[in-house]
């Protein structure tokens, strides 16, 4: 689909349900995907096969699974506007994920900061780690994604899937939608409250550090006022040089709505802005939170909501998978 004027998007995207969701992929990515939803026809992911990539135990994966699409829910994705749905119920993404294992050059895969920070010096990288942005990038051109809303730390993977769909148009003639990343202005990455140098992550061990979407709020409160803040007093808007405030001033900005170097001018002491940006935070996660109860008492419903997102996801995949194996030579299914 063309991403004219007055034309409906086709929007994706994805998360991994590798722990509890973080204030990070909401503010980064989630709420995205939410105001999407107005005008776009999106469908959202929880993407399961990548959560294997990395070490897990498998009953805790189908919790935090479940939890996930509960979330998800909770915070506004609607199953009657969008296709919500786990991707390894939907084997188009696996298929589709071997042709973009052969576009790819090992040279390229190797360049991934994401895996270079993950394998780290583990002594097991999985093969899968290493492969995963195919994968991905499998995810989008499944259903001619025209703009994919992520964090920045997703900015090199999605110029990877626009490459990869590039050079497969290329060489096997036009069969792939090149996607655009939709990264947000304010918060698009948020950083660690303890280490404001590093990203706030799920799978961070970091617990002061890393605020949760469904922590009790008066926890949330204590994390932020006890951020760890920078040298000097003033409040300025300056992720380089004051990683701390101003990881707070895009924090309580995006949770309001407001430019933060706007913001920055209305503070002269860090107590105050710490103090705004906790009660922020808390009533943006009150609602979720009290959602999230509400769906979480009833599993059935989230289930069956996945169900019907497969079904829906498989109708429009199974075409592009079609056209990828034609385009490439595979005889017909
Ligand atoms: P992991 O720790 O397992 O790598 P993650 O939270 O970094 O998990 P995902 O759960 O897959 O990664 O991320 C879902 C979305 O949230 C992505 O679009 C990602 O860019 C975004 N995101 C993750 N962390 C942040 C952050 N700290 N700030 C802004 N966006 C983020
Ligand atoms: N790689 C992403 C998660 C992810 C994704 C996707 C995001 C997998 N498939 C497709 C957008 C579209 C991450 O690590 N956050």
């Amino acid at each position: 689909m063309d991403p004219t004027i007055g034309a409906v998007a086709r929007v994706f995207s994805g998360i991994k349900p590798t722990g509890p969701v973080t204030l990070g992929n909401y503010l980064g990515a989630l709420r995205n995907w939410v105001s999407a939803q107005a005008d776009d026809d999106c469908l959202y992911c929880v993407v399961d096969l990548h959560a294997l990539t990395v070490p897990h135990d498998p009953a805790e994966l189908r919790a935090l699974t479940l939890e996930l699409a509960t979330v998800l829910v909770a915070i506004g994705i609607d199953p009657d506007r969008s296709t919500l749905f786990l991707q390894s119920q939907v084997h188009e993404h696996a298929e589709l994920a071997w042709l973009m294992e052969c576009t790819a050059s090992v040279g390229e895969l190797r360049r991934m900061t994401q895996f270079k920070e993950k394998a780290g010096d583990h002594e097991f990288v999985s093969a899968g780690l290493f492969t995963y942005p195919a994968l991905m990038a499998a995810d989008i051109l499944l259903y001619d994604a025209d703009r994919v809303p992520v964090g920045d730390d997703q900015r090199q993977h999605l110029e990877l899937a626009r490459d990869l769909a590039t050079r497969f148009n290329h060489r096997f003639g036009p069969t792939f939608t090149v996607p655009e990343a939709g990264i947000p202005a304010v918060a698009a990455r948020v950083m660690d409250l303890q280490d404001p140098t590093r990203k706030m992550s799920k799978t961070e061990e970091s617990p002061q550090g890393v605020v949760l979407l469904l922590e009790d709020p008066a926890a949330i409160a204590r994390k932020i006022r006890r951020a760890v803040t920078d040298t000097g007093a003033e409040v300025r808007y300056d992720p380089e040089a004051k990683p701390g405030v101003s990881n707070l001033l895009a924090i309580l900005g995006a949770a309001t709505g407001q430019d933060p170097c706007v913001l920055a001018g209305k503070y002269e002491q860090y107590g105050p802005l710490k103090a705004d940006c906790a009660d922020a935070v808390v009533e943006l996660v009150r609602p979720i939170q009290a959602r999230y109860a509400e769906l979480a008492s009833d599993p059935g419903t989230v289930a069956e909501i996945l169900s019907r997102g497969a079904g829906k996801a498989r109708a429009l995949a199974g075409p592009v998978l079609d056209r990828a194996r034609a385009a490439v030579g595979l005889l017909p299914r």
